[in-house]
């Protein structure tokens, strides 16, 4: 059976395009929907799916107004190609616009090496096209200059749970857990506004009697629902870690037991928090310390803070971090401090406890699993370790030696276009990099200084804009895909519409490439059958999909990975809700505690920079916007810049007036939001809108590669005119 290209009779149950909850929702076609049937804007009706378990028929407003690029004039139907008289875009044929690129990366290559060309993925991608453009680089290509943006996303949060837990799964245990918990802390999340149906279990959490910790910068939708609010500045969450640490520890209310029996480490992390005494915390984070010590009070239990007998049933307390905790260039150290203090306290592998992530895009979780990361290969295998290559060779029926090794970091590859060693031709899917990468004008001056920018995407955006070749290609529910989701739950996301005249799906771009530069082997177009073969290759490796198939996900509602398949005659392995019951998957089953050494943001506030700038979402808008602002049903009213009102005072600055923002790279302009909820030392700017990024740091995690978009340090005015 095709999965692709039937549209079945309405309605068809299928998935979200945007976060990574990947909420279930309905598409009826034909029908006038929300958006009406007039014009040019064919109906389609989206509807609740009930009974998906992740969202129980929720949706956020960008889930309900998806259907608004549908027969949108923004939507690319065409191919298009930079015409060297005019020095425009035109439209072109696909046939003309595929042999130009696949004919200048010949050339490319045979002047300059594989290495000249570059490829950029997206954690949004399917898993079988960030499988398929693995693949494509490391066979077609034979490029080891592959990264995505995955790594300006949850990568710090990877990377730490790789160190610890020997496995990188954002949350090891289904989202709906988290309402059985009595104490959650996020960190850096606000997810009433990032992924809103998720907030009703914060909300089924206190009805039961559960506290919800929330430490933010800035006083979030999230924050409001809050027992605890912390309000940190921006850069200092590892302090505050420590300063936790110290506490439970000379509380006594370290779970002894426990870290002796599952994990190693325990004592160079007792060392690294004895110098963060409550007061020398509240120096360092802002955080004052009797709000510390009513946090460490929440985590102990009330029994270990009276010192007195310990109740026999500590809290279940469960940590869960997100991009304002891991967006720095200590991220990978802040979220290892943050895990230390849920295994201090004795939570992962416990029922309704431990440390998750909260991944972000769509495909975040799937989307790093499957070989598109400059380091890997499918199934999370190294790329440097020769029994993987051999076995993802096996699948794919090459050599070896032919697989090129590691690549660069998505910012590093990026920041190398057009120097000396760095490529001199990029195909982008899936990401808006003139929007979201750090320190965005230098990187913009990068992409202008290729040979070659191809850019499959929906829609102009920004970076497709200055592509000297632009392909459209199918979106969202035009196609059929699967997408692991935040809980590492392989949903389906079915195909309910008939993609729009003109437009190729990227599986077809990949293999019309493939074949005109002569791949050694065919690449498939059928989903399904890569999903097989993504299965085959991943067995075995670390996130094994070969016991999953569309067949089953339609059935189970999704499937948790690690699922093997089963060998002949046997049950089939139900697959993984939930991990760590029993061991960890390092070598010796035990989690491994890392001392981190706090050292604070690349970028200190001076005299000339006085404030804190850190950056983040709003609730309509998604991402670089390419999509969402282009969809009428959400209100772009632009960016903006949050300041609290002894800022404005100070600098003269009136709510809904302009302000300019300035750091060392750059700056922007935008009307001032004068709000009470934000430190008075800090500003907040939306980056959905192309200016945040002009200002943003490009330092990165030594660990994970991943920038610091979170904090550096600005100045605010009002400009003259
Ligand atoms: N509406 C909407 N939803 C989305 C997305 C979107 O673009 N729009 N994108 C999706 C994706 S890809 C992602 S990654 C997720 C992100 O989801 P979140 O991580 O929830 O979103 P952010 O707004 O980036 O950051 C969260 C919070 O971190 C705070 N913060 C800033 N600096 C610091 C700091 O130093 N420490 C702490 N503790 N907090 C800090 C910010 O004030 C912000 O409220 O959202 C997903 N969902
Ligand atoms: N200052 C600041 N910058 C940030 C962040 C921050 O918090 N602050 N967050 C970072 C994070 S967490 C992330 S995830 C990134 C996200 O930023 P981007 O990587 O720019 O992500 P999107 O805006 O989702 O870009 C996806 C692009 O691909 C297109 N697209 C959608 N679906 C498909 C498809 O199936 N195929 C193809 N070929 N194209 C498709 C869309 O139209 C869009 O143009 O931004 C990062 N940048
Ligand atoms: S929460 Fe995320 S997946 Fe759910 S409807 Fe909103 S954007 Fe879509
Ligand atoms: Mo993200």
């Amino acid at each position: 059976m095709s999965w692709n290209r039937i549209v079945p009779p309405a309605p068809t149950q299928t998935h979200c395009p945007y976060c990574s909850l990947q909420c279930g929702m309905t598409i009826t076609r034909g029908a006038a929907g929300p958006g009406g049937s007039t014009g040019r804007r064919p109906g389609l009706e989206i509807g609740a799916w009930v009974d998906f378990p992740v969202n129980e028929g929720a949706l956020c407003r960008k889930g309900w107004a998806a259907g608004g690029l549908r027969g949108s004039r923004e939507r690319l139907t065409t191919p298009l190609v930079r015409d060297p008289g005019t020095g425009e875009l035109r439209a072109a044929g696909w046939d003309e616009a595929l042999d130009l690129v696949a004919g200048r990366i010949r050339v490319l290559q045979e002047a300059h090496g594989k290495d000249v060309v570059a490829v950029f993925g997206g954690g949004g991608l399917t898993n079988e096209k960030a499988y398929q453009l693995g693949k494509f680089a490391r066979v077609a290509l034979g490029t080891s200059q592959i990264d995505y943006n995955g790594r300006w996303c949850m990568s710090s949060a990877a990377s730490a749970g790789n160190q610890v837990f020997g496995i990188d799964r954002g949350l090891p245990f289904p989202l709906a857990d988290v309402e059985h918990a009595d104490v959650v802390v996020l960190v850096g999340s606000n997810l009433a506004e990032t992924m809103p149906p998720a907030a009703r279990h914060l909300d089924r959490l206190r009805e039961r009697g559960g506290r919800v910790v929330v430490i933010d910068p800035r006083l979030t939708p999230t924050g409001e629902r809050a027992d605890l609010f912390l309000q940190p500045v921006p850069g200092t969450d590892l302090a505050l870690a420590l300063g936790v640490l110290h506490l439970l520890d000379a509380r006594g209310a370290v779970d002894e037991a426990y870290v002796a029996a599952r994990t190693t480490g325990f004592d160079d992390v007792r060392r690294a928090a004895a110098a963060w005494w409550p007061e020398r915390v509240e120096r360092t984070t802002g955080v004052a310390a009797d709000e510390l010590r009513a946090l460490v009070t929440l985590l102990a239990g009330a029994a270990a803070s009276a010192g007195g007998e310990r109740s026999d049933r500590r809290p279940r307390v469960m940590v869960l971090t997100a991009r304002g905790a891991e967006q720095h260039a200590q991220g990978t150290a802040t979220v290892l401090a943050w895990i230390d203090v849920a295994l201090a306290l004795g939570m992962p592998g416990k029922p309704y406890a431990g440390y998750g992530c909260l991944t972000g895009q769509g495909n975040g979780q799937g989307g790093r699993e499957h070989g598109q990361k400059a380091d890997q290969l499918p199934g999370y295998r190294m790329i440097d370790d020769p029994a993987a290559r051999a076995h993802v060779a096996g699948v794919w029926g090459v050599p070896p030696e032919s697989l090129p090794g590691k690549g660069r970091s998505a910012y590093e590859l990026l920041d190398s276009l057009g120097q000396h060693d760095g490529g001199k031709a990029l195909l982008v899917l899936g990401s808006n990099i003139v929007v979201s990468a750090p320190n965005a004008t230098r990187i913009t001056r990068r992409l202008e200084s290729l040979d070659l920018l191809v850019v499959c995407d929906l829609v102009l955006s920004e970076t497709a804009a200055l592509a000297d070749v632009v392909l459209p290609v199918t979106q969202w529910a035009e196609e059929t895909g699967t997408m692991t989701n935040l809980e590492g739950r392989v949903v389906l996301r079915r195909q309910a519409l008939s993609p729009p005249d003109g437009v190729r799906s990227d599986l077809d771009v990949l293999a019309g490439l493939a074949e005109r530069l002569d791949a050694p082997i065919a690449f498939s177009t059928d989903p399904e059958e890569i999903f097989a073969e993504l299965g085959r290759a991943s067995a075995g490796g670390r996130a094994d999909y070969s016991g999953i198939s569309y067949a089953r996900i339609a059935d189970e509602k999704g499937v948790f990975w690690p699922c093997p398949s089963a060998p002949e005659g046997q049950a089939q392995h139900p697959g993984t809700p939930r991990l760590f019951a029993d061991s960890f998957a390092t070598p010796d089953g035990r989690a491994r505690f890392v001392a981190p050494e706090y050292a604070g943001p690349a970028e200190q506030p001076d005299p000339s920079y006085p404030v804190h700038l850190t950056t983040g979402r709003v609730l309509a808008q998604y991402q670089s916007g390419a999509q969402t602002r282009r969809i009428r049903d959400l209100a772009d009213d632009g960016a903006f810049v949050e300041l609290h009102p002894l800022l404005a005072d100070r600098i003269g600055a009136t709510d809904g007036r302009p302000v300019v923002v300035r750091t060392r790279r750059g700056e922007m302009r935008a009307p001032a939001r004068v709000v009470t909820t934000i430190r008075p030392d800090t500003v907040f700017v939306p980056f959905h809108w192309v200016g945040a990024n002009r200002l943003t740091n490009d330092a990165l995690d030594p660990v994970s590669r991943m920038p610091e978009f979170k904090v550096c340090a600005a100045q605010v005015l009002v400009p003259a005119s």
